[in-house]
């Protein structure tokens, strides 16, 4: 091992802090919150008990908590959630704690944990916790193994867990969880795993049937129009952050209709980890897809060693999309035989309902009109660089957010000075990290 490290440990400062509702800045929070570690101690490999870096949800809150004794206390409220999925998109979802996907719940291995839920949806709905080892009692299922939670009730479940790993809770009732009705339930080790990670990001894939100017999914509906990483598609998605050389852990959770694969650009990285836990350092092997399927979670990690801005995405070609139909209304879609002229005033017009810049599009051939097939990408260009800005786009390139639609993000590997200018307009203090490989 050479050099040294710095880490960064939360204590119980980022639960019970009422994070919740600060979703613009989570990230921020949680960084500011995070106690660094006192110097003397950074060789040390075994964080103090009670510790562990946290995952950052991006666009999703953390769930706070409460003790009680020795018993860590979360409150969830299952209700319909209002969810803007893209600037001139806002569905009607159902979700937890005003949120969709619902906060995200962090516990250490070996915690005692109680959930009080409160069902104010309008009808019986109940809680489930996937992949968890807990009483048939606590599995949420209903009539199986416990009644409904009708309207208007209160249900309490209280475990111990013993696993560590990415699980999830959701309800466990078919077309509640084509509402939305799932969130994180990351179990963080005893023991911190090896090789450490700087960065610990979470993402949640769902997809969306939503008819043009209607707020409503359609959950009996198998074809999707709309595709969300944490519950919002590209450009809103938050770019995730990673200083350069850092080790990045990303964790995906799919809960829906299909099954994703995901893709890295610029890097490799290894499979640490599924729904059941890690996986052994014997079984990791370079990619840079991971097929995440439905129920199922994948953990990836990988060293960030080349800067840029390098897209992570749903590979399914109409899963790199956006429906434009919302922005047609009743209108229809010209896209055969039409004129360069046209197609522009089509476009032209649609930019007017919201407020995009409206890009002229890429050059075509002067021929382009006699092409069979013409246009496929040609005329789609939509930038909106100011309508998604946030710190964490601070310096992308111009009219970046026309290259970003449907499930997609991007990890923005920065060296030291750009990244600490990013944390600066997030308000985070600058945390030099002296980051080296245990090799
Ligand atoms: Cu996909």
């Amino acid at each position: 091992m050479s050099g040294t490290r710095r880490r960064f440990f939360q204590d119980a400062a980022i639960f019970g802090a009422g994070l919740l509702g600060m979703s613009e800045s989570l990230q921020a929070q949680n960084e500011k919150r995070m106690p660094m570690r006192p110097r003397e101690a950074r060789h040390e490999h075994t964080p103090p008990p009670g510790t562990f870096l946290p995952m950052t949800t991006p666009d999703v809150a953390d769930l706070p908590h409460e003790m009680d004794g020795k018993v860590r206390v979360f409150q969830i409220v299952a209700e319909p959630v209002k969810r803007k999925i893209a600037p001139f998109k806002t569905i009607d979802a159902w979700g937890y704690n005003g949120s969709c996907p619902g906060p995200t719940i962090q516990v250490h291995q070996g915690d005692r944990v109680r959930v009080i839920f409160e069902n104010r949806l309008p009808e019986s709905t109940s809680l489930h916790w996937h992949g968890l080892e807990i009483p048939i009692e606590q599995d949420g299922v209903p009539y199986i193994s416990q009644k409904p939670v009708a309207p208007g009730e209160k249900y309490v479940y209280e475990f111990t867990v013993h696993q560590e790993g990415t699980f999830f809770y959701h309800a466990h009732s078919a077309m509640q969880e084509m509402m939305g009705q799932i969130g994180f339930f990351v179990s963080h080790p005893e023991k911190d795993y090896r090789p450490r990670v700087d960065h610990d990001y979470g993402l949640i894939l769902q997809e969306w049937a939503v008819l043009p100017s209607n707020t409503v999914p359609n959950t009996a509906s198998m074809e999707f129009n709309w595709l969300t990483f944490n519950g919002v598609s590209a450009p809103m998605t938050t770019p995730l952050l990673a200083r350069l050389g850092s080790r990045v852990r990303l964790r995906i959770l799919n809960l829906g209709m299909d099954h994703h694969p995901v893709h890295l650009h610029g890097h490799q990285f290894v499979v640490t980890g599924t729904e059941g836990g890690r996986a052994p350092q014997s079984t990791w092997y370079p990619m840079n897809t991971v097929l995440v399927g439905v129920a199922q979670a994948r953990v990836v990690e990988f060293e960030a060693k080349y800067p840029g801005a390098w897209m992570i995405h749903c590979h399914l070609p109409h899963h790199m999309m956006n429906s434009m139909m919302d922005l047609l209304s009743d209108r229809p879609i010209e896209t055969a035989d039409q004129t360069d002229m046209k197609a522009m005033s089509q476009m032209e017009s649609l930019a007017k309902s919201v407020p995009f810049e409206h890009l002229h599009h890429a050059p075509i051939a002067q021929n382009a009109e006699s092409v069979p097939g013409f246009p496929q990408d040609a005329f789609m260009e939509m930038g909106m660089d100011e309508v998604v800005e946030k710190p964490e786009t601070y310096g992308l390139p111009r009219n970046w957010s026309a290259g970003m639609m449907g499930m997609m993000t991007m990890i923005r590997v920065l060296p030291d000075k750009e990244y600490e200018a990013i944390l600066a307009r997030k308000n985070v203090p600058s945390t030099p990290m002296e980051h080296r490989h245990e090799s």
